[in-house]
């Protein structure tokens, strides 16, 4: 096959009248009419100079040309970037020139504070508005509708997705077409997916969950979405009725059990609803069920890997656990330090291999070395075990990762931070639970000597440099940190002091 990924999701689609998009307005786009906008934006793309395996950095709202422009993308051998519509100018200047995208794609709003950065980085900036004007748009007017897609091996990238690191530094992950392609088959098959399913999207489609778990997935089987442009209790409740299945982080299944209009008769037609990219609490599983009749089913992905782990769909869908490995994926449980395989029911790191498991992070081949063993094994840094039917439970992590409202978040960029601000000598950051969120972010500061850190300059500074979801809920000072023997600073025992401000009534 010429492009494994176009040809697959995209280009056997060609000519067809079906919707493929429903619009929260009552609009509809069908396949053939977004393949036509994808195509003209490939030419766009081609005659601003971009060529295949140049990377295109996008930060742009949720749209359906956002979508066209991830398609025009895999047309045009393009390696799409998407970043999430939070992230601050400082965030955005590390992802472009680390990447050195060719290409920024923002919205118009944010061009003129955007372009002295994208210059300097030598990447060409169009914009690209929730309405689809802009100047890619303007460019994209006149091409035609037909786009002569670029030859590509599965091996080839398609994708780079940043991951924060424990150390501070994003990594780029590399994401090759048969990465890609090969969990939305095994996901179609697993959870059934086919052409009458209608997809209730209320993700954002800058991460794996919302572009290639829920996206690729409705274009591999030919079915529907209901493109909502973000989460909004009315709308997902106004919309149900119309789906056949929703993909969600627990947040959403909370909010939705939180308000009394999410009955039994809202879903009864329902046929799927999965959750990820966060831990899906056993009493949320139970309350919905509850609720609706329908026990959710949970997997369990990540960036560098997409999808790993399900539970059953027709088996028993266990609350507290992730289910299977996927066919094709192989799981084992290591011991952490000398990395062995452990016996079943033994708690260990999570490493799994298989076609899913990316290629490596761009530019950091030491990165890649202590993650991505020789012998295909990824190192997840989840900590779990089987259990004695086979279901993978995640029972920790050995990364100092806070995941809020499934956004990844590392302490580590934070406390960088902190660490800085006038009269600061040192900072812990911490993840705490939090009803919403489930978990949100706590930072603690010691005073230099005879200080007092202003507490609402450091709130001001945490704003101008960080994305909106990383910004700690609360800063509280301390005399010192906790710290064990080795000087190693417990943040254990921070979470099981403090773990208790969010708590409900
Ligand atoms: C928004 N805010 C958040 C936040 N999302 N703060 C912390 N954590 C989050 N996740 C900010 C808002 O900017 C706002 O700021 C305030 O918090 C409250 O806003 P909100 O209106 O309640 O937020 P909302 O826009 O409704 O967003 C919440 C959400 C959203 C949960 C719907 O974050 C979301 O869609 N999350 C999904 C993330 C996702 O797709 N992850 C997949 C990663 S892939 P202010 O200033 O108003 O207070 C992956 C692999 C895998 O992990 O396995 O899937
Ligand atoms: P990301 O790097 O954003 O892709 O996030 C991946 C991380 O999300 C994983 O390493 C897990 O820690 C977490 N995660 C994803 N799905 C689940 C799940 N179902 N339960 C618990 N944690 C999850």
């Amino acid at each position: 096959m010429a492009n494994p990924l176009y040809d697959t999701l995209f280009g056997c689609h060609a000519g067809r009248t079906a919707p493929f998009l429903h619009l929260a307005d009552g609009g509809t786009l069908s396949y053939d009419a977004f393949l036509r906008l994808a195509a003209r934006y490939a030419h766009a793309f081609r005659a601003a100079g971009l060529e295949p395996g140049d990377r295109l950095a996008a930060q742009i709202e949720k749209s359906p040309e956002a979508l066209a422009v991830y398609a025009a993308c895999v047309q045009a051998g393009i390696v799409f970037l998407p970043l999430n519509t939070g992230y601050t100018g400082d965030e955005l200047k590390y992802f472009v020139t680390d990447s050195s995208a060719k290409l920024l794609l923002c919205d118009g709003a944010r061009a003129d504070a955007l372009r002295p950065m994208a210059e300097a980085a030598g990447a060409v900036l169009m914009t690209l508005d929730e309405g689809g004007s802009g100047t890619l748009s303007d460019a994209a007017r006149d091409m035609p509708e037909t786009f002569d897609t670029i030859p590509r091996d599965g091996d080839d990238l398609a994708a780079f997705l940043y991951t924060s690191g424990t150390t501070g530094r994003s990594k780029g992950a590399m994401l090759t077409q048969t990465n890609l392609l090969s969990n939305a088959e095994v996901l179609v098959a697993y959870w059934q997916f086919s052409a009458d399913d209608v997809l209730l999207h209320a993700l954002p489609i800058f991460h794996t969950h919302g572009l290639f778990v829920a996206t690729n997935i409705v274009l591999l089987a030919g079915g529907a979405m209901i493109f909502l442009p973000k989460f909004d209790l009315d709308q997902v409740i106004a919309h149900l009725p119309r789906a056949t299945t929703m993909m969600g982080v627990p947040t959403f299944y909370t909010r939705l059990l939180d308000d009394p209009r999410f009955t039994r008769d809202l879903v009864a037609h329902m046929r799927l609803f999965t959750s990820g990219s966060a831990p899906l609490l056993a009493e949320t599983h139970v309350a919905f069920e509850a609720r609706t009749g329908h026990r959710i089913l949970e997997r369990y992905g990540m960036t560098e890997t997409n999808m790993n782990t399900s539970n059953p769909y027709d088996g028993e869908r266990r609350a507290g656990t992730v289910g299977f490995p996927l066919p094709g994926v192989e799981l084992r449980i290591t011991d952490p330090e000398s990395g062995e395989t452990l016996p079943q029911g033994e708690i260990g790191l999570i490493e799994v291999r298989g076609p899913n498991v990316f290629k490596g992070y761009w530019n950091m081949p030491e990165k890649t070395a202590e993650e991505l063993r020789g012998n295909g094994f990824f190192i997840t840094g989840d900590l779990g075990l089987i259990d004695d039917r086979g279901y993978v439970h995640i029972l920790g992590r050995s990364k100092d990762l806070i995941i809020s409202g499934g956004y990844n978040i590392y302490p580590k960029e934070i406390e960088l931070l902190l660490d800085d601000q006038p009269g600061v000598l040192e900072s812990a950051v911490v993840g705490v639970p939090h009803p919403d969120f489930g978990e949100t972010v706590v930072g603690f500061l010691v005073p230099q000597t005879g200080m007092t850190p202003d507490l609402d300059a450091i709130g001001a500074a945490a704003a101008r440099s960080l994305a909106r979801f990383k910004h700690p809920r609360k800063l509280i000072i301390l005399d010192a940190l906790p710290r064990n023997t080795m000087g190693k600073v417990q943040k254990n025992v921070l979470r099981d002091e403090y773990g208790g401000l969010f708590a409900g009534p």
